[in-house]
């Protein structure tokens, strides 16, 4: 076991500043209007430092720079902008640790996770968009014998992003890698929860970008996000969040004709057949490793497995087993390496689950793990902790239906194939879905027919760069990673030639 030190305690690998200012045209700006808020860690719910306040004159100025820098770097040759790409995966990798406790202090995620999967993943997604942009090619079709058309892909110039606090690192990297590798220059808003660990990654790597290329713009969704993402001077909004603010983000940007990707919330349903717990084998643990991934980055992840369908045929036993394994997820301090689930990500976010907790009792479900808020004394007093949930309800109850964002499964049994697949569909969402069976013909056919962008079969929560992600239904638009993201930030340019001496 390790436990890392506290910022701002002897021996810690990082030190925040006391105030984080925008950051604009290449330098640290303050905020027009001069004001600051306070961002307190959700392992104790102390303040650890101060961020800008941004409003309207702030994304205006952000957007200036940006302008100003966008047409040199969309004409830098893709080998120089994957050449960047990949100097600042480097500098992460060589400082994993800072970033991973950075990010695990401001969020409250296990350092165990940000170790092995956030700051890696933020790492490897440099590197994929690095490569990806130099191996895309236009195209050309030969019209007649004297007429070409060519295509090309441009970059669209200046985009707005704006990124929710449950990945903070990962989730600014996902919109930049593919943006800054396409060629536009960028203003992203961090969420108000999770502006430092942004800056922390920010100030390893600024040194390596063009002034204006990267601004961002911090504060809250109303007065800095919205006239980002209203600006007529944005040609694109890349959004993650709530499904609500969504609708906001693409009435914004439809008074300027902007094209908008968005990725929502879920309510993933994970469908256990009965042939799982045909052998107690490896595979049946697997699975039930599978069934415990809601309580996964406090079931802070907009893929969060948060319905279980458990087929009839073996219901009991699999669902003692499940309830067995949760209870062995360790909570404690999120700086610990044994840590298994930290702290929620803000105050707001805990009394959000807890007011589900309260809801799935009221509704009548049944708690059989959980149900409670952890409150521990000591170094984590005033932190936001919450035990890991199982219910066992319906489908038709809310905490079937709406996203808790907590680590809480709503758990229902099932009949037969039919059965499971109207239950996993019958939600406004469709962004993640698990299926678990040793029967390749069912994980087949359940995998084409939940109506969901991701389906993980025999296997959960898995985010390889070169896969493509995104929502149906109400969980959004366009997607993200895989090399089909770069179109989201290009246009297509069609010179159509004529060779022709004398022909029209
Ligand atoms: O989300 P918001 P919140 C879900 C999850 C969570 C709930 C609320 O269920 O409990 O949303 O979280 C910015 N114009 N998800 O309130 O408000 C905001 O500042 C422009 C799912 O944090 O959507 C932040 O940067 N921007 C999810 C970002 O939008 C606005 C991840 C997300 O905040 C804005 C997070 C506005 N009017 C929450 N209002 C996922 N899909 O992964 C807010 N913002």
């Amino acid at each position: 076991m390790t436990r890392y030190a506290a910022p701002g305690t002897e021996g810690a690998l990082v030190s925040y500043k006391p105030r984080y200012d925008h950051y604009i045209g290449g330098e640290y700006v303050p905020p027009a209007r001069g004001q600051y808020f306070e961002n307190p860690s959700p392992v104790n719910g102390q303040t650890f430092t101060e961020i800008a306040r941004g409003t309207a004159e702030d994304v205006e100025r952000a957007l200036d720079a940006a302008h100003a820098a966008a047409p040199a770097w969309g004409r830098t040759s893709t080998t120089e902008r994957a050449q960047i790409l990949n100097k600042i995966a480097d500098r992460m990798e060589a400082n994993l640790e800072p970033l991973a406790v950075a990010e695990s202090w401001e969020n409250g995620k296990p350092v165990r996770e940000t170790l092995a999967a956030d700051i890696p993943l933020a790492i490897d997604h440099f590197r994929y968009f690095a490569g990806v942009v130099r191996a895309q090619e236009g195209s050309l079709s030969e019209i007649d014998d004297d007429t070409v058309a060519y295509h090309f892909h441009e970059p669209l110039g200046v985009v707005a992003q704006i990124i929710p606090w449950n990945f903070p690192i990962l989730m600014a990297t996902w919109k930049l890698a593919p943006a800054l590798a396409a060629g536009n220059a960028v203003v992203l808003k961090p969420a108000e929860q999770t502006p430092a660990s942004v800056h922390v990654w920010l100030d390893l790597v600024a040194d390596l970008l063009p002034p204006g290329v990267v601004n961002i713009v911090n504060g809250f969704g109303a007065e800095a996000g919205k006239p980002l993402a209203s600006s007529p001077r944005v040609a694109k909004v890349a959004f993650t969040g709530e499904t609500t603010t969504g609708r906001l983000i693409m009435q914004y940007a439809s008074e300027n004709i902007k094209p908008v990707t968005l990725e929502l919330g879920g309510k993933s349903p994970n469908i256990f057949f009965d042939d799982v717990w045909a052998r107690d084998d490896a595979f049946r643990d697997k699975a039930l490793e599978g069934f415990t991934m809601f309580a996964l980055n406090q079931g802070e992840v907009c893929t969060c497995p948060s319905r279980a369908l458990i087929q009839r045929g073996h219901y009991a036993e699999f669902l003692d087993a499940a309830v067995a394994r949760t209870e062995r997820i360790v909570p404690g301090h999120p700086l610990d390496t044994d840590t298994m689930i930290g702290a929620q990500a803000s105050n707001d976010q805990l009394e959000k689950i807890l007011s589900y907790l309260d809801i799935g009792r009221q509704e009548g479900a049944k708690v059989l793990t959980g149900g409670q808020r952890i409150e521990y004394d000591g170094e984590l007093a005033g932190g936001y902790y919450v035990q890991p949930t199982i219910f066992e309800g319906d489908n038709r109850m809310r905490i079937f239906q709406e996203e808790i964002f907590g680590p809480v499964v709503s758990v229902t049994p099932f009949d037969d194939y039919d059965d499971a697949l109207k239950i996993a569909n019958d939600t406004l969402y469709g962004l993640g879905a698990g299926v678990w069976t040793r029967d390749m013909n069912t994980a087949y056919r359940a995998g084409r027919s939940i109506q969901a962008g991701r389906v993980w079969v025999n296997n959960y929560h898995a985010y390889p760069a070169h896969a493509a992600f995104g929502g149906y239904k109400q969980s959004g638009i366009g997607r993200e990673n895989h090399r089909m993201m770069l179109d989201h930030y290009q246009q297509t340019k069609n010179l159509l030639v004529s060779y022709s001496p004398d022909k029209l």
